[in-house]
C-alpha cells in the first residue's frame, strides 16, 4: 500500500480522548471532533491486544463509504468528511451509553448464551443492547434498565430501533451484493445539539471491527473474529472487505491536505479504478 501524501499544515491538536481502536481530536470548529482510527486491536473488553497493520486506514475508509452511503437512506450519522488516511471529521455527540447489536445469525456471544450454533439463522433480526461500561464488562441490558437509569428515553429508544433496523435492512443488501453475510454488529448513537433541537444520529463507525462478515460462498470469516479468535489473515481479511467495496487504497491515490486553524479544506484524489468502482 503506497500511499502519496500531500501535508500542508498541521496545527497542533488538543486531545481529547483515546480509546482502544479510535482517538478524538478537538476539531476545528465548535461542535466537531477529529477522529483518528489506530491500528490497535482489543478484544474481549481488552482482555486481549495487539496490532492489525493497515486496519485504522482500511477501517477509515470503510466507515467513511458506509456512513455515506447510510446518509443516501436518510439517516443522519456523524460523519462530515474525510481529513487523510486515518482520520475523518465527525459531528461531535453526547453518546447514549449503550452498545446497540444487530443479529441476522447466531454467533460469538450469543451463540454461546443460547447454546446454539454459530451460523444458525435467527428467522428476523434480534436487537440486544449492552451497557457500554468497560469496568463493567459491557453487561447486556433491556429497555427496563435503559429507562430505569435515565440512559435513553422510549422516544429516543423508538428511534434508536428504527435506525437499527433500518440501517441493517440497507447494510444486509449491500454486503450480500458483494458476497458477504452481515451476520450481526454494533452501533453507537449520540444526541446532537443543533440550532435549539437535539437528534439522535448514528456515531462511531461501522467496519470489520464491530460487524460479523461472512464469505456467503466459503463462510470464510472477514472481521475481527479472526483476530478474537487467532485464525490468522487478519489484514488480509480487513483489505478483503474493502477491496470488495471498491474502497481499498490504491496506489496513486493522493489526499492533499489543506488545514487552517479553522476549517479545513481536503481534496481527496482518488485513483480512476477506484472513482469508477465507487460509482456502480
Ligand atoms: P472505546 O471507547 O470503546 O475504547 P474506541 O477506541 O472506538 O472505543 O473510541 C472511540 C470513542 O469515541 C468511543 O468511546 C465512542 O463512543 C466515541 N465516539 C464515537 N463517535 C463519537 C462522536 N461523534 N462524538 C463523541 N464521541 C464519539
Ligand atoms: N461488538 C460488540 N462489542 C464490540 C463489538 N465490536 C460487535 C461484534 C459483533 C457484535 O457486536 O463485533 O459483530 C456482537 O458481538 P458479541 O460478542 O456480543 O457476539
Ligand atoms: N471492542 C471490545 C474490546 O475491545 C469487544 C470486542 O471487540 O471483542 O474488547
Amino acid at each position: 500500500m503506497q500511499i502519496k501524501r500531500k501535508i500542508f499544515k498541521m496545527p497542533p491538536r488538543k486531545p481529547i480522548y483515546e480509546g482502544k481502536a479510535k482517538q478524538l481530536f478537538e476539531g476545528p470548529e465548535p461542535g466537531t471532533l477529529i477522529q483518528h482510527f489506530k491500528d490497535d486491536a482489543t478484544a474481549f473488553n481488552g482482555a486481549k491486544s495487539g496490532t492489525i497493520n493497515g486496519k485504522g486506514v482500511l477501517n477509515n475508509r470503510i466507515s467513511e463509504y458506509l456512513m455515506l452511503r447510510l446518509h443516501e437512506m436518510s439517516i443522519p450519522t456523524h460523519f462530515i468528511r474525510t481529513l487523510n488516511m486515518r482520520e475523518q471529521l465527525i459531528k461531535s455527540v453526547q453518546i447514549v451509553p449503550l452498545e446497540v447489536l444487530v443479529r441476522n445469525y447466531a454467533a460469538g456471544s450469543f451463540a454461546k448464551r443460547f447454546g446454539v450454533q454459530e451460523g444458525k439463522p435467527l428467522g428476523h433480526p434480534i436487537i440486544e443492547y449492552c451497557f457500554k461500561n468497560d469496568a463493567l464488562n459491557d453487561p447486556f441490558v433491556t429497555e427496563e434498565h435503559i429507562f430505569a437509569f435515565g440512559w435513553a428515553t422510549p422516544q429516543e429508544m423508538d428511534e434508536i430501533r428504527m435506525y437499527a433496523f433500518r440501517i441493517n435492512d440497507f447494510l444486509s443488501g449491500l454486503f450480500m451484493g458483494i458476497g458477504i453475510r452481515l451476520v450481526d454488529f454494533k452501533l453507537e448513537f449520540g444526541r446532537l445539539q443543533e440550532n435549539d433541537r437535539e437528534q439522535i444520529i448514528l456515531a462511531d463507525e461501522i467496519s470489520p471491527d464491530n460487524c460479523r462478515l461472512w464469505d456467503i460462498k466459503t463462510g470464510r470469516k472477514l472481521d475481527k473474529d479472526r483476530f478474537r479468535q487467532d485464525l490468522g489473515g487478519v489484514e488480509d481479511a480487513y483489505r478483503e472487505v474493502a477491496r470488495r467495496l471498491g474502497v481499498l487504497p490504491q496506489e496513486g491515490d493522493s489526499y492533499v491536505i489543506e488545514v487552517n486553524a479553522k476549517a479545513p479544506k481536503v481534496s481527496i484524489k482518488k485513483s480512476k479504478t477506484v472513482a469508477k468502482k465507487k460509482k456502480k
